[in-house]
């Protein structure tokens, strides 16, 4: 382990994940995963509220043969801040097989913004978790926004349910394609209709330009290490009311997981149980995060 991670503070991602029983239909993409460092080549952001273990791009590359995606989209994590580096290194080394959301400062110059649209990015992260980030004002979310609306770039918004109320104008806003990671993490111990949840079912339901991730039960569960049965009715109402607006992903190497370290086959396993039919699996998993992340793909 290099000096760089010998401080890490969350747990190592699982090294030999079961082969998953369900397989996954031709062309699938994992449309949530992370690489970190290696940190001696591609540093950690001085003001991250975190620091992981080293995953990297060769690591990512075998997971996904692995479980049989043929796709990644590489989303910044907040250790790397606004240095994109380690995600862009992924991107040109995919043989077009990753695209990239990434995290800029308002300060971002058009010359910064248009190599990486060259590389393959496709967005921009906005991170509401408050535990994860020191958030950027309003005023420079939407200066963002703006600058990335020509591009036909899309925007990553992480934020948990509670904060909802207090985000949603802002979020209505926003003037292009909006993703929302892990459902708006959900408290599923609460009713999955007729309470909290019913104003994440309103917001994409209003807004036919938000879409969600269906991913993370292992982060949204309470029913313990392993078993994420109480997740299934939340991210089944979400596949199944806006089929074409869903995505899924791994979230490995699963950052600042301190319970337990889910194991990647098994969350394949679960897919499942929240996407039921063959058709609803095949828009999850091929046909809609080939549509927002590869359109030249699908003419
Ligand atoms: C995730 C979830 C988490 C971390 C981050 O950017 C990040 O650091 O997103 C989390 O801690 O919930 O999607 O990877």
């Amino acid at each position: 382990m290099s000096e760089f991670t010998a401080d890490n503070d969350w747990l190592h991602w699982c090294k030999a994940p079961v082969k998953p029983a369900f397989k996954l239909p031709d062309g699938a993409v994992d449309a949530h995963c992370h690489v970190f460092g290696p940190g001696h080549q591609f540093p950690f952001a001085p003001e991250r509220k975190y620091t992981p273990c080293d995953a990297s791009k060769e690591q990512l590359f075998a997971l996904r043969d692995y479980l049989g995606f043929q796709r990644n989209v590489v989303v910044q994590a907040t250790c790397h801040g606004s240095d994109n580096r380690a995600m862009l290194d992924v991107l040109l080394h995919s043989e077009g097989r990753a695209k990239g959301v990434a995290t800029v400062k308002p300060t971002v110059t058009d010359e910064e913004l248009h190599a990486m649209d060259f590389a393959g990015v496709r967005g921009v992260r906005f991170n509401f978790v408050k535990r994860l980030v020191d958030a950027l004002p309003f005023d420079s979310l939407e200066s963002i926004a703006e600058r990335i609306k020509p591009l036909g770039w899309h925007i990553v918004i992480y934020f948990e349910a509670q904060d909802l109320a207090e985000y949603y104008d802002f979020f209505t806003a926003l003037p292009v394609t909006v993703v929302v990671d892990h459902m708006g993490r959900p408290d599923v111990t609460k009713p999955v209709v007729g309470g909290e949840f019913d104003q994440f079912i309103r917001l994409l339901d209003d807004n036919p330009n938000f879409w969600s991730k269906v991913s993370c039960p292992e982060r949204l569960s309470k029913a313990g290490p392993h078993d994420y049965e109480d997740v299934i009715p939340f991210a089944r109402r979400v596949v199944e009311s806006f089929p074409d607006r869903v995505l899924w992903g791994t979230d490995w190497p699963h950052p600042n997981m301190k319970s337990h370290m889910p194991d990647d086959g098994k969350l394949v396993d679960f897919i499942p149980h929240i996407a039921t039919t063959q058709t609803l699996q095949q828009k999850l998993l091929v046909d809609n995060p080939m549509r927002l992340y590869w359109p030249e793909l699908c003419k």
